[in-house]
């Protein structure tokens, strides 16, 4: 493969779906046949995934620390998975990525995007996102559909407002350079959201794949 390898990742509020737009994207890039790897954040690799479960199931977390957390997590993945594999030409698929963090922290902690940004710039630095797929939803329909999964965590037992806060964080963000999203409506059905998806991917292709 002489293509250069690309970062990948999915967004967007709690129950939009990217599990589901996870196996969408998977069949897209088999048909394309590039070698990928697809991995998760907060998490992706030991260290960060010791992380991870701090984050989700302590008891209480102060959002300073949820912040810094998540940014350490972040650069285990980044410097551990993320850039070995776009060196060696592996593309990179992450199940949430630094714009989360802008999303959670900065929108719905009220941590504020310029802390954020700081700690984008320190940590993540020029390893961004080649294409951020946006799964766009209100959270109210979010939020209705993982009800039926059981025991929520830490994160997901927030209120309304704050979920709201991070869905318009997430646009907020799409807005400030838009060629680098694909926005996807994930309220529409399931057969609607796979065909926006592989629209999505098809308008990009000749960018990702020249
Ligand atoms: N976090 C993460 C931060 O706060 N800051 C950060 O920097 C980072 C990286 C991660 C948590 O950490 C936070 C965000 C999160 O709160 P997680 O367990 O990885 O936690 O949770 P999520 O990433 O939110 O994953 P979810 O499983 O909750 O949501 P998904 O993956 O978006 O949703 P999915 O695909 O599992 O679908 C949910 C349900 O909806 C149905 C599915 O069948 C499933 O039942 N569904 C649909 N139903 C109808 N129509 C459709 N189109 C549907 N699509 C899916």
């Amino acid at each position: 493969m002489t293509n250069k390898a690309r970062f990948i990742t999915l967004e967007g509020s709690e129950g939009a779906g990217k599990t589901t737009a996870l196996k969408t994207i998977k069949k897209i890039l088999n048909k394309w046949g590039v070698d990928y790897i697809c991995t998760r954040e907060p998490g992706g690799e030991p260290n960060a995934e010791k992380i991870r479960e701090i984050l989700l199931h302590s008891e209480h977390l102060h959002a300073k620390t949820e912040l810094l957390l998540m940014f350490a997590a972040r650069n285990e993945h980044i410097q551990n998975v993320i850039k070995p594999n776009l060196a060696k030409g592996v593309w990179v698929v992450s199940d949430r990525f630094v714009d989360a963090s802008y999303a959670y922290q900065g929108g719905g902690r009220k941590l504020g995007q310029g802390v954020v940004k700081w700690m984008d710039d320190f940590i993540v630095g020029d390893v961004q996102a080649d294409l951020t797929v946006l799964m766009d939803i209100a959270p109210e329909i979010g939020l209705e559909r993982i009800k039926s999964r059981g025991q929520a965590d830490r994160i997901e037992q927030e209120g309304l407002d704050f979920f709201h806060r991070i869905t318009q964080s997430y646009r907020d963000k799409a807005k400030l350079n838009p060629s680098k999203y694909a926005i996807i409506d994930a309220s529409k059905s399931f057969k609607i959201v796979k065909q926006s998806i592989i629209s999505a991917f098809e308008s990009k292709k000749q960018e990702l794949m020249p």
